[in-house]
């Protein structure tokens, strides 16, 4: 490690005075003029996490459904993960270090981790369309140099697409091509062999519109339409050449608004679906024949996906063990069609993909889906060599669900949630079922919901358990919103502190949108006077 180098090279990406950041809920993520110091060092980390784990690792610059004017960054594990919690610590400390005490901090984190410093490093790189970006990721590159670290640059991808890269290169290419074109190719012969198999094809099951967010999806997916238009096509909106990343648009905007973003036009019963900036999200919608919208989110995603898993093992005769997995914010009827009517266990974890992914894996097949259109299905490896094996044994129409499963999971990005890869299972599901998107919603009817912020001086004062449903401290704020809940029917209320912004969100759902509305106010109300709220009290706003 030649330090020296290291102190030199930092100094022109030097550190804002008093800027202390989190590695958060998925990286680091502010104003992307307060990040220069921060890509370096991951940079820098990088190159230690890969020297350690002998892999390859990714870094991934990009701020998501965030505002255009930040940015943020995350590292990749090598099968595709996120960075494991002992190493987002390190990241903390490495990019809140004041210049002279960094060599210091990464002679502890390689004594800690037992690097050795004479292993080959390399890391592949990812970013977004913000303007931002291009400069921020020479400076990883920088940090990446400086400490000998080869790489590969991929310039503008899809987070999911850089978590792909980084698990192809990780298993010597048997998962596929580390380029875009083995990613386009691989998906999009998985989807057109799985939609051969559907009876029906007519023309209003193959059009779908997909709302990019502005951002690195419309480019992906205008790369790649043409490798499966036999199959589906595609219209874009929203596709960066004019509007703002995320602006009044995004799956985000989608669903928190609960209204079609701007800029796409709806006609009535037609399928629309919605990307995050980084497309690693995604939520559909519709318009009625009488003009209501109707948002159709990750939890009927996983619904419609664990039920057509299960009538596949049904029909190939495997009883392998399904799960799904959800957080606080999935809606209540979600997890009790899924438990009563589908008979599927349903576990639920804190917020964040890695959370989710993770109880995903004790699974032989695990769903998982964030309400926000975060998520995939996981396969173990014993069900694909399993599922592989039997598509070429069985006979007849257990052979051909075997296959139809053996599409499903090359079809589904392993390494990651992503938004087109989730896209094309769900078209191809509507497909082969036969299903509109008003029959795919009408599986069950949402409780009406709402979701506030409030401001606080420090969020950390509230401190949660039980997957986040319940809080622990301060003292008195769970049995006040134990009281609130009491008042209405079909009643839930929870809160958390953010990962991402600095707020407190609160949840409410009830029998109708006014008591989901009213529960919501009374629980900020809570909040506010019981966990230091600031600035003016929460007013009701409906
Ligand atoms: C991040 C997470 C997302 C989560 C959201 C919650 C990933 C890739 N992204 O965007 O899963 O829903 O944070 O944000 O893990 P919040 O903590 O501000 O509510
Ligand atoms: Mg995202």
């Amino acid at each position: 490690m030649d330090l020296g180098a290291v102190t030199k090279h930092s100094a022109s990406h030097a550190k804002p005075n008093g800027l202390i950041l989190q590695y958060g809920t998925a990286g680091f993520r502010t104003k992307a003029e307060h990040l220069d110091h921060v890509m370096f060092r991951m940079g820098l980390l990088a190159v230690l996490r890969s020297k350690q784990t002998k892999s390859t690792i990714g870094v991934m610059v990009t701020a998501s459904h965030n505002p255009e004017e930040d940015n943020g960054v995350k590292l990749v594990d090598p099968l595709g993960e996120m960075l494991a919690p002992s190493w987002e610590e390190h990241a903390t400390c490495l990019a809140n270090a004041e210049e002279q005490d960094i060599q210091r901090v990464l002679i502890d984190i390689s004594k800690k981790e037992a690097v050795n410093l004479q292993q080959d490093a390399f890391v592949v790189i990812g970013r977004d369309t913000r303007p931002s970006s291009e400069k921020l990721s020479q400076s990883v590159i920088d940090g990446v140099t400086v400490l000998g670290g080869q790489f590969h640059d991929y310039g503008l991808l899809t987070t999911p697409q850089l978590h792909y890269m980084v698990y192809c290169r990780n298993t010597s290419g048997r998962y596929g091509k580390a380029t875009t074109e083995g990613y386009y190719q691989k998906l999009s012969k998985a989807f057109l062999e799985l939609t051969k198999q559907a009876s029906c094809s007519g023309d209003e099951y193959r059009s779908l519109k997909v709302d990019c967010a502005n951002g690195i999806g419309a480019l992906k997916l205008r790369e790649m339409e043409h490798y499966f238009s036999q199959g589906l096509s595609v219209q874009l909106f929203n596709d960066g050449t004019k509007g703002k990343l995320n602006h009044l648009c995004g799956a985000d905007f989608v669903k928190s608004h609960q209204k079609p973003p701007q800029g796409m036009e709806m006609k009535s019963n037609e399928r629309c679906c919605s990307f995050d900036g980084d497309a690693d999200r995604i939520v559909y919608y519709y318009h009625d024949a009488d003009g209501h919208f109707h948002l159709v989110d990750g939890d009927k995603i996983a619904t419609l996906i664990s039920s057509f898993l299960k009538e596949l093992l049904l029909e190939i005769g495997e009883s392998l063990n399904i799960g799904v997995v959800q957080t606080a914010y999935a809606n209540g009827s979600s997890t009790r069609y899924l438990e009563e009517v589908m008979k599927v266990p349903v576990y639920c974890t804190k917020t964040g993909v890695k959370h989710l992914h993770h109880k995903a894996q004790e699974f032989d097949i695990g769903v998982y889906f964030e309400a926000n259109g975060h998520g995939t299905a996981l396969f173990s490896t014993t069900v694909e060599m399993k599922i592989k094996q039997l598509a070429e044994e069985l006979e007849d129409k257990k052979r051909k669900a075997a296959k139809m499963l053996e599409n499903v999971i090359d079809l589904f990005n392993q390494a990651a949630g992503d938004a087109i890869s989730d896209m094309l299972v769900i078209e191809a599901i509507l497909a082969l079922k036969g299903l509109t998107v008003q029959q795919w919603d009408a599986l069950y009817a949402d409780l009406p919901n709402r979701q506030l912020k409030v401001k606080v001086a420090d969020r950390r004062v509230i401190s949660t358990t039980d997957a986040e449903r319940q809080a622990v401290t301060p003292p008195g704020l769970q049995e006040a919103i134990n009281d609130l809940v009491k008042k209405y029917k079909l009643s839930r209320a929870f809160v958390r502190p953010s990962g991402t912004e600095d707020v407190v969100r609160v949840y409410a759902e009830a029998d109708s949108q006014e008591n989901a509305d009213s529960l919501a106010h009374e629980v900020s109300l809570a909040v506010f006077q019981l966990a230091g709220g600031i600035g003016e009290r929460p007013q009701p706003c409906f």
